[in-house]
């Protein structure tokens, strides 16, 4: 398609030459620039495709990078990245030549934060906004957040500090119903009783007409916001939650009236004071096929991805299966319930399935409550999001010592969603907590295998694994607590792998010499094998897709050290230095998860 100004705008400030009726033009070339590189790349769709006028209308009225732009967990911030002069860079879009799929401020001077995680914007932006304020600094802070995103504790947590505050920031809250898939809970509900106001209808076209009328960027329309809030003030009983908090609300408005939002913005970005502004979109506006599945298009794998086996699924499958004759068994998701699996089981069993939104830190503290009173709860989540539950792991299940399952999925790299989404902590993290135990599969069938072990284990456990397995090692002997399982009996050079990536990486070497283990505790450590290995014969190599420090190796070298070390250890993992590469392959060849590395290591004295 020819486009007219996808490649001229290199900008914000290209932008603020054009028309009201250019913008939209703008936009469509936008909407289909995005959608053509996603379905090539992979990425996240429908959420782009929702924000395009809010971002253009975002730019139109404020200056970045002076004036701060935060987008909450950042996945919608496509069109900010092209804008702002990444246009070139977005064509290889979440690859290590091109721009990554957050906003990462090492990327550009327009991305204020590094992001990934949701609900932190509005904290971050109260940061900023105070911070300006004592180094009596002048610019703008905008914090855009999601519905979804709002469920999140964190944005509450922050909105009692704002409104507290009176610190002159505005919050965009973009709100489309949806998080991945349909948005959950009270203030989802409430957020969606101000969208359906009847009087909201009747005021959003009398804010038009209002607009008509006015020069651009006349204030007259703060008069027509303050009209809409009015009404909704009295439809709501004079209960705007936000108002009641300290902070200004105005809205609901269209979010793909370009010209409204345009005014919208420009009235109220000068106020000094805490302002709301509510604008209603729809997730996968101007592309049918996401329009109508927005889940399904929050993220689309890129073209010919080389697929593997999912773990998810048998997740989804085996706990339904389960529960069909254990009544004990409940499934909790922060909002993830497709990502992890438990779609299946949201389907089979309604009433036992939770999807507590983006609300990690509940989700665990909830299930310790379930596991309190004899049920047997799994959260399924994926690795670096339980990282916000840190302290609910410690203090509320491991303290209590409660049967609360923990499906860590996307545990290890996670290549194109980028250093916010690395998996590479939770085996550090974890194994330092008391009472908990923590085990990994090597493939499918163990997974299954562990699953099933899980039902009869009365204490915190922890079963991680990455997205999917590639190689099926057949039928899964049955699990012993802390046992370890060789799969291939060598003499003096030893492998212990823990999980499938390590394993794989492993079973390339076919030396006869070489003992292969299928770490599937990574604590407790089987001792009885170690002590079994420990001589000053022995190569021992240990594999994690994990950091080094704290993890799975150190453990290993740890106990060999407290009962005198013979054997000689090498630990292979991730150095202590956040991931940026976007190349999982990559990353793990790096770190010596190859044949050619492993040979290296065990050969180094012949
Ligand atoms: C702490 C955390 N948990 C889960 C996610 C995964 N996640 C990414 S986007 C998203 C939904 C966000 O919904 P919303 O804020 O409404 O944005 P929308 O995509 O609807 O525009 C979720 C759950 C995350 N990024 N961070």
């Amino acid at each position: 398609m020819e486009y007219k100004y996808l490649d001229n705008i290199k900008s914000p400030k290209d932008l603020k030459e054009l028309s009201c009726s250019q913008l939209k033009i703008y936009a469509a070339e936008l909407r289909d620039y995005i959608v053509e590189t996603v379905m090539r790349q992979g990425g996240h769709l429908a959420s782009n495709l929702g924000a395009i006028e809010l971002t253009l209308a975002l730019h139109y009225v404020f200056d970045a990078p002076q004036d701060k732009l935060l987008f909450d967990v950042g996945h919608q911030t496509y069109a900010h990245k092209i804008i702002t002069g990444r246009k070139k860079d977005f064509d290889l879009l979440r690859t290590n030549d091109g721009v990554c799929g957050f906003p990462n401020a090492k990327e550009s001077e327009y991305d204020a934060f590094t992001m990934g995680h949701s609900s932190t914007s509005l904290s971050v932006g109260l940061g900023i906004a105070r911070a300006r304020d004592i180094k009596s600094d002048n610019y703008r802070v905008v914090s855009v957040i999601g519905d979804g995103a709002f469920t999140g504790g964190m944005a509450f947590e922050a909105l009692n500090d704002i409104g507290a505050s009176g610190a002159k920031m505005i919050i965009v809250l973009n709100d489309n119903e949806m998080s991945i898939s349909k948005n959950v809970g009270a203030i989802s509900n409430y957020f969606t009783k101000l969208r359906l106001s009847k009087r909201y209808s009747k005021f959003k076209s009398r804010v038009k007409r209002g607009i008509a009328s006015l020069p651009f960027f006349g204030d007259k329309i703060m008069r027509c916001a303050e009209i809409t809030k009015n009404s909704l003030k009295a439809v709501m009983q004079n209960k705007i939650m936000f108002e009641q908090m300290g902070i200004k609300y105005f809205g609901p408005f269209d979010g793909h009236d370009l010209h409204s939002l345009i005014e919208i913005f420009s009235s109220v970005k000068d106020k000094n004071e805490p302002i709301l502004i509510h604008v209603a979109t729809h997730k996968g506006y101007g592309y049918p096929d996401a329009e109508k599945n927005p889940d399904k298009f929050h993220g689309v794998a890129p073209k010919g991805e080389k697929s593997c086996f999912p773990y998810s699924e048998i997740v989804g499958k085996q706990l339904s299966d389960f529960a069909d004759s254990d009544n004990r068994i409940v499934a909790i998701t922060a909002a993830m319930a497709d990502g992890t699996g438990l779609s299946e089981f949201a389907l089979r069993h309604k009433e036992r399935y939770f999807d507590v939104g983006i609300a990690e830190q509940h989700a665990v503290t909830m299930a310790a409550g379930l596991a309190k009173q004899g049920l047997k709860p799994y959260f399924a989540v994926y690795s670096s999001f339980l990282q916000r539950g840190y302290d609910q792991i410690v203090h509320d299940v491991c303290l209590n010592s409660l049967p609360v399952t923990f499906l860590i999925d996307r545990a290890g790299v996670v290549g194109p969603d980028g250093v916010t989404h690395q998996g590479v902590l939770d085996i550090s993290y974890l194994c330092m907590i008391p009472n908990i135990t923590v085990c990994t599969p090597k493939d499918g069938n163990e997974l299954g295998e562990m699953l099933k072990w899980s039902l009869d284990f009365n204490a915190p456990l922890a079963i991680r694994y990455p997205k999917g397995y590639i190689k099926d090692y057949g039928n899964a002997a049955s699990i012993a607590l802390g046992k370890w399982e060789v799969i291939k009996k060598g003499t003096n050079k030893i492998l212990l792998c823990a999980g499938n990536r390590a394993l794989d990486a492993a079973c390339e070497i076919t030396d006869e010499n070489v003992e292969i283990v299928n770490v599937r505790f990574i604590k407790p450590l089987d001792t009885e094998y170690l002590d079994s290995i420990n001589k000053a014969e022995n190569t021992v190599i240990t594999f994690e897709d994990n950091v080094i420090k704290g993890g799975f190796g150190e453990s290993v070298l740890s106990y060999f050290n407290s009962v005198g070390k013979r054997a000689d250890v090498t630990i292979l993992g991730h150095k202590d230095e956040y991931i940026e590469n976007l190349d999982s392959a990559e990353v793990l060849n790096k770190i010596g998860f190859s044949k050619k590395n492993i040979e290296n290591l065990l050969y180094k004295n012949s």
